[in-house]
């Protein structure tokens, strides 16, 4: 009796560890704690001169004080994040804007196809449209119940979590559609254009 009690509780756990493992892309390990990673000292702009923009090939670029974007439609996100460091982080729990929600108030041109996340500070990351939209991409400026911490980007991050953590810009101000592809910050230093992790795409040439 008691001996069967343990085979199964062993066999429940092995099956969650596996499942945790499909989950981990190549390369990668798990951790538990939030690492830090930022190219430069984290900005500190007081909210109050905070906005958001989309622009570039829309009709009417867009701006919203960061008033007007807490009263946007905002959800829950829940997503693993995989760094290029080599770091994954399962279940990661976030609040904010899709970038589908931000791109139903803009009339987008046709001719969009990319787009590039620029920020306070500089750093600028691109991604192809596709891998911004149908729920692969957010907003956001909570993060497990609590205000995004500076050092995690906020008040507000982008979150694309189906590519390399580099490609989640934090302190992000705005999004600029574009026709033609164009590489931030990381992508002009060597690492690759897209950064899938299922694909291993760390560096230029992947
Ligand atoms: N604005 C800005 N966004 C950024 C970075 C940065 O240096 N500046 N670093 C990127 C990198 S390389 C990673 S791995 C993640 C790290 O986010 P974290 O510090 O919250 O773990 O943010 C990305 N977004
Ligand atoms: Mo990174």
């Amino acid at each position: 009796m008691s001996d069967r009690f343990i085979s199964r509780g062993f066999v429940g756990k092995r099956r969650e560890s596996t499942a945790a493992a499909n989950r981990i892309p190549p390369g990668q390990h798990e951790v538990k704690d939030f690492p830090v990673l930022s190219a430069g000292p984290t900005p500190r702009a007081p909210l109050s001169r905070w906005t958001f923009t989309i622009e570039g090939l829309v009709k009417q670029p867009i701006k919203w004080t960061w008033d007007e974007f807490q009263k946007l439609p905002a959800r829950e996100f829940v997503a693993d994040i995989h760094c290029v460091t080599k770091w994954t982080k399962l279940d990661t729990r976030w609040y904010g804007v899709g970038v589908d929600t931000l791109l139903e108030m803009v009339d987008l041109d046709p001719k969009a196809r990319f787009l590039i996340a620029f920020c306070d500070g500089g750093y600028t990351t691109n991604l192809p449209l596709p891998d911004a939209v149908n729920g692969r991409a957010f907003v956001a400026y909570q993060y497990d119940g609590q205000p995004l911490a500076g050092e995690h980007g906020g008040p507000a991050r982008l979150v694309v979590p189906n590519l390399y953590f580099w490609k989640s810009a934090k302190w992000v101000r705005g999004l600029r559609l574009m026709e033609k592809d164009k590489s931030g910050f990381w992508e002009s230093a060597g690492y690759n254009n897209h950064g899938n992790p299922w694909k291993e795409q760390r560096y230029t040439g992947d």
